[in-house]
C-alpha cells in the first residue's frame, strides 16, 4: 500500500509556543519528584511526547492510559503488559470517574513511598484528561476542564494529600507530528485545536481507515451520517462541514464503539 499523504490542511507547522513549551518542560523537570505522564489510550504511542525520555530520563514516571473507556480494552491491556515489559508501569483510567482515578493515587504512594513530601508534575498532550485527573484525585473541581484542546493555560500547584502535590500543565505537542496516520489521529481525538484541521478530512480519513478493518466496517461515511443527523439542506444537498463537527463528537463520546489506533511492537 502506498503511504498516506500528510493532510492536506498542515497541522504539522504547530504554533511556536509548543516548541518553547517543550524547552520550558526541560526547566519544570527540574523541581518535581514524579512525572505523571497523561496519555491518550486510543493512541499511546503519537500521544507520548519523545522529549521526556530525555528530559526525565532518570525520574520516576507513571504512565496513565487517559480515555480508557474510549480505548479497545483488549489493545489497553497489551499497551499495560508493554510497559511492564519495558519496566513502567501503566494505569489505565477513566478521568471522569473517581474510582478510576484513585488508582493513580495508589500507584503514586508507591512511587513516592519513602520520599516524604513529594512534587508530582501532570504532563501529555492536549485534552487527554490532565485537569480532570487531578480533579479525581483531589474529590472536587478545581482545576478547569473543557472537550477541547488548550484549556489549561499555566502551571498550577494542588495539595492531593499532607505530603504530596501535583502541577497541572497546559498540554503540549511535539513541534512536528511524526506521521500523516498520527495527524488525523490526533485531530479526531481532540488533541487538536479545531482551527488546525479540516474536521471533513480528518473524518474521511477515519472512515477509510474504519473500513478497512473487519471490526468497523459499521462506521457510517461522512455523508451517511450527514443526512442520518439531519443535516440535509434545502434542495437535497448536505452541509458536511457542521456533519462533520458533530461526527468528532460522537466519535469522541464513543459512538463509534472503542476504538485504539495504535498496538505495541512485540517484544
Ligand atoms: N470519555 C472520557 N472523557 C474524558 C476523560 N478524561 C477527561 N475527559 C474529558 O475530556 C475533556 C478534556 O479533559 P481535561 O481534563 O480538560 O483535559 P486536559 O488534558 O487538562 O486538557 P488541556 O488542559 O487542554 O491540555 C473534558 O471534556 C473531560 O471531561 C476520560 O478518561 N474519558
Ligand atoms: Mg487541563
Amino acid at each position: 500500500m502506498p503511504d498516506e499523504p500528510s493532510l492536506r490542511t498542515t497541522v504539522q507547522h504547530y504554533p511556536g509556543h509548543m516548541a518553547t513549551a517543550t524547552r520550558k518542560l526541560g526547566e519544570r523537570l527540574k523541581i518535581v519528584d514524579v512525572v505523571i505522564e497523561v496519555l491518550d489510550a486510543r493512541l499511546p504511542r503519537s500521544s507520548a511526547n519523545p522529549a521526556l525520555d530525555r528530559l526525565a530520563a532518570h525520574k520516576p514516571r507513571l504512565i496513565v492510559l487517559g480515555c480508557e473507556d474510549l480505548a479497545d480494552p483488549h489493545a489497553t491491556r497489551e499497551w499495560v503488559e508493554w510497559n511492564e515489559r519495558n519496566g513502567r508501569t501503566a494505569i489505565p483510567v477513566n478521568g471522569r470517574d473517581q474510582g478510576s482515578v484513585k488508582r493513580i493515587a495508589a500507584a503514586l504512594g508507591v512511587l513516592a513511598a519513602g520520599r516524604g513530601a513529594t512534587r508530582a508534575m501532570v504532563v501529555g498532550i492536549p485534552n487527554t484528561g490532565k485537569s480532570s485527573i487531578i480533579n479525581g484525585l483531589l474529590r472536587r473541581t478545581a482545576a478547569k476542564t473543557a472537550d477541547k484542546a488548550g484549556v489549561t493555560r499555566s502551571l498550577q500547584w494542588f495539595r492531593i494529600q499532607p505530603k504530596l502535590e501535583v502541577m497541572d500543565t497546559p498540554g503540549i505537542l511535539v513541534p512536528k507530528i511524526a506521521t500523516p496516520e498520527a495527524q488525523w489521529q490526533l485531530a479526531l481525538t481532540g488533541a487538536l485545536p479545531r482551527e488546525r484541521f479540516d474536521a471533513e478530512e480528518v473524518v474521511e480519513r477515519f472512515v477509510a481507515w474504519a473500513h478497512e478493518r473487519h471490526a468497523h466496517r459499521n462506521v457510517p461515511d461522512l455523508e451517511a451520517f450527514a443526512r442520518a443527523r439531519g443535516f440535509a439542506r434545502r434542495g437535497g444537498e448536505v452541509d458536511l462541514h457542521n456533519a462533520a463537527g458533530a461526527f468528532l463528537k460522537d466519535f469522541n463520546d464513543g459512538k463509534f464503539g472503542r476504538i485504539t489506533f495504535e498496538r505495541p511492537e512485540a517484544g
